[in-house]
């Protein structure tokens, strides 16, 4: 006997802006951009940047439930977090430099040395971390496809089809976003799913990817992808 919920190929269809998103479970990943506590939680890279994490912390709920869709669903599941080495030798001075932010990358803060993999902060929040069989990309860049393996275990698994949820969407998840259309991808961003530390940020950039007749993608609300 089947389950309505067993992964198969069988196309289904989100009623997404501009139009209609057709995918098949089987070539389609979540990509989940960035869910760490660097960004989302006090203490960290993004309010050392001097900006109100508060506004992420309402993407916690949606995120988690888009997560729980896709593994009921079988779709590939991969997550990023954006960090560096410990000695810094991945992080380009000019990030490192710029701008005159309360603690730099590599700094001592209270989640660890920020933006460093293996630092608590660098680590994923409560609940979005990747179980056994998922992907996990750490980038140094924006993109995530930047100096990462993504294009080749994407391909290896043969997906065709990406939908993204995760922060922040006007810097990773957009920058992302445009890469994986670059390269040919089929993209989605899960709106509710996805947040600023600039509502107004978060709002263009959905607009943005789905203008001129999807120019970079599809947007969905979080409960018309629920329902494909
Ligand atoms: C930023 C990100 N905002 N994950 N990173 O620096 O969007």
């Amino acid at each position: 006997m089947t389950s309505d919920f067993a992964p198969t190929g069988a196309p289904r269809t989100v009623q997404a802006r501009p139009f209609a998103f057709a995918f098949e479970p089987l070539t389609t990943a979540l990509v989940m951009i960035d869910m760490q506590r660097d960004f989302i939680e006090p203490g960290g890279f993004g309010e050392s940047l001097g900006n109100d994490v508060s506004h992420l912390a309402r993407v916690v709920g949606p995120a988690t439930d888009l997560l729980g869709w896709a593994r009921m669903r079988g779709l590939l599941v991969v997550h990023t977090r954006e960090c560096h080495r410990p000695d810094l030798s991945d992080c380009p001075p000019a990030k490192r430099l710029r701008g005159a932010p309360s603690t730099r990358i590599g700094d001592a803060g209270p989640m660890g040395r920020i933006l460093i993999d293996g630092e608590p902060g660098a680590d994923f929040v409560p609940g979005l971390s990747p179980l056994a069989g998922e992907v996990e990309i750490v980038k140094p860049g924006k993109g995530a496809f930047y100096n990462t393996t993504l294009t080749h275990v994407l391909t290896a698994r043969r997906i065709t089809h990406l939908i993204f949820g995760g922060v922040t969407t006007e810097v990773c998840v957009q920058t992302t976003m445009r890469e994986a259309n670059d390269r040919g991808y089929e993209c989605l961003l899960v709106e509710e799913a996805t947040g600023s530390y600039f509502p107004e940020f978060r709002d263009a950039t959905l607009a943005m990817v789905r203008a001129q007749g999807g120019i970079v993608g599809w947007t969905a609300s979080l409960a018309d992808v629920m329902r494909a």
